[in-house]
């Protein structure tokens, strides 16, 4: 799916604003801003808790001079379940929060006010991925089964929107929304797969067109804008002659533009030229082993939410070159597509991730007997499609800490179908992974069977609690049974809370010395293997979350404060990320 383009021939009208809006059981509209997340706008409590319905309402207009123009109105993403309606008439349905969908609006009257409204589902359940919690079970903390008390208070619990998962719900229409337009005979889609030969690049790509037919020319275009290669043919393979590659920071980062023309459309995408493979126990990028180096993120902001904010996603990537970290994940969900746009200019290296957090009940329940295996390989088949054509996206992740122990055939059967299906539908064919949760791995048949095995642990933290010692031999024990596994492994998380600005002389939990002392103690067991090809921190930044007996406003792990000030565990990280290679 391409990304709305503006340029001399396709127009792009943002309906970014003020919109109206209310919760379904109001009769009375309210402002609200978009794109943000309803959940922090208002001052009633109902705006944090709600489950169901809402609602947003605004007009908008197409000018007379887009008559004849195709037009589509465009939803980056609209978090979790949408229906958009256009003048009372429902035009779409869309499942899942976190990826773009279209409505082709085409045939509307131009120059005269529309109604759009689209209602906004915030639930979450079993069958939602990210999953929620059915049971009114407490995600945090013991719920201590079987006193009645606690029982009956459970029962009441059911049915309100828990997520099982350790990040806010933030819900709402999350990302801008937008129409554009496109002549009538129209570049559909671009797959653009790259390699290196010697001292020239080779570019496979395959256009696809829509419309009567016509004049086609594909363009190579550097940065100097000088044309390196062209061809008249919808689909073929173009060799760069010295050409320069996209490498990751701090290394050029080099983008060329593909320039499409057909009939009276033109499409312009920027991509790099690289390539990724798996290599014993490394990671190639362009044919040399990359260690990947940044701490897990969120899209998470105070007043936002996880509504898009670009100067955060700049500022969010200056850090991470402050850090001098070179990669991060998406966890846990797709982000705005400009954060890609982002890391694709600034040479960031991306675990792009779908949302599939939370199929896990601990072994209360098989989470694959759920049947989310259609929709999960639908929101699969939906990231590749909006995703294929980044240089920064390395990696496609399938999901993050998934019951593996408990049901591991039935995992394996789950999570391998879904690897095969990345590898089939990504033109790119980049290594897959899925993220793994401190479990006992002996019983994991799915994790040794990925790519790359990304795993997320936290000796010293949650296990071992407080006593990093003890915590770095069970971490060595564990790395031990994976050396033997034989694949590049990344530690894609690991981290202490460290509330901002509370110290201790004797590190302990909970202070900023100790989540050093943490990190230390982890990455010296890191540092006595070949086979890690990368450490995850986590978090980027302290980011918010469902209130809970474990957490004092908001998970703390991160290496940021929420506002983003550097915990004295930033610069312990931007000192080591110097040299680790
Ligand atoms: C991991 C999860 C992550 C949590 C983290 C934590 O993948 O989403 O935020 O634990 O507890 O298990 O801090």
């Amino acid at each position: 799916m391409l990304y709305p383009e503006e340029n001399k021939v396709r127009t792009v009208l943002s309906l970014d604003g003020i919109w109206e809006f209310r919760f379904a059981d109001e009769d009375t509209w309210r402002q609200i801003y978009v794109p943000a997340s309803f959940n922090n706008q208002f001052t009633e409590p109902k705006a944090r808790s709600y489950c169901g319905i809402v609602e947003y309402r605004r007009s908008f207009v197409v000018p007379f001079c887009l008559k004849g123009q195709r037009c589509i109105l465009r939803f980056d993403s609209v978090t979790h379940n949408a229906e958009v309606h256009v003048d009372g008439n429902l035009m779409k349905s869309h499942r899942g929060g976190f990826l773009p969908f279209e409505v082709d609006v085409s045939g509307i009257e131009c120059g005269v006010n529309h109604v759009l409204l689209v209602r906004v589902d915030n639930r979450i359940n079993n069958h939602t991925l990210p999953i929620g919690n059915e049971t009114g079970t407490a995600f945090f903390g013991s719920d201590n089964p079987g006193i009645p008390s606690v029982e009956h208070g459970k029962s009441r619990l059911q049915g309100s929107n828990l997520p099982n998962f350790d990040f806010f719900n933030y819900a709402g229409i999350n990302r801008s929304v937008r129409i554009y337009t496109t002549p009538q005979s129209f570049i559909e889609d671009v797959s653009l797969v790259t390699s290196i030969d010697g001292d020239d690049g080779i570019v496979k790509y395959d256009v696809s067109t829509s419309g009567c037919g016509g004049p086609f020319l594909f363009e190579v275009v550097g940065e100097d804008c000088s044309i390196v290669a062209s061809s008249k043919n919808h689909k073929g393979c173009l060799r760069i002659k010295g050409v320069r590659t996209w490498n990751p920071w701090p290394w050029e980062p080099y983008l060329y533009t593909a320039r499409i023309t057909y009939c009276d459309d033109l499409y312009e995408l920027r991509f790099g030229v690289r390539t990724v493979e798996i290599s014993g126990h490394s990671v190639l990028v362009n044919g040399r082993p990359f260690y990947f180096k940044g701490p897990g993120k969120h899209e998470d902001s105070p007043i936002r939410g996880r509504g898009v904010d670009q100067c955060l996603s700049l500022k969010d990537i200056n850090l991470l070159h402050w850090l001098n970290a070179n990669s991060f994940r998406t966890s846990h969900y797709p982000y705005d597509e400009t954060m890609y746009q982002l890391c694709d200019r600034e040479g960031i290296l991306v675990v792009d991730e779908l949302p599939a957090v939370g199929l896990n009940f601990g072994g209360a329940k098989n989470p694959y007997k759920l049947g989310n295996g259609e929709y999960h390989r639908s929101l699969l088949e939906e990231l590749i499609a909006r995703d294929k054509n980044h240089p920064c996206v390395v990696m496609w992740s399938l999901g993050n800490e998934p019951d593996t122990e408990h049901f591991p055939e039935d995992a394996y059967d789950y999570w391998h179908s879904l690897y095969l299906a990345a590898h089939e539908k990504d033109p790119q064919n980049r290594p897959v992974t899925m993220v793994c949760c401190q479990n006992d791995y002996t019983k994991d048949l799915t994790t040794k069977t990925m790519d790359v095995v990304c795993i997320n642990r936290y000796y010293g933290w949650y296990n071992l609690a407080g006593n990093l010692e003890i915590a770095k031999s069970a971490l060595e024990e564990e790395l031990e049974f994976w050396r033997r596994v034989d694949k590049p492994l990344i530690l894609s998380e690991y981290g202490a809370d460290a509330i901002p600005g509370m110290h201790s002389i004797v590190p302990e939990m909970f202070s900023e010395e100790f989540q050093v002392e943490y990190l230390k103690a982890m990455n010296s067991i890191l540092d006595k293997y070949d086979f890690i090809a990368g450490e995850q921190p986590w978090n980027f930044a302290d980011f918010d979350t469902q209130q809970g007996p474990m957490r004092a406003g908001g998970n703390h792990k991160g290496l940021f404060s929420r506002d983003r000030t550097p915990k004295m565990a930033a610069y312990y990280v931007r000192e080591r990320w110097k040299t680790v290679m």
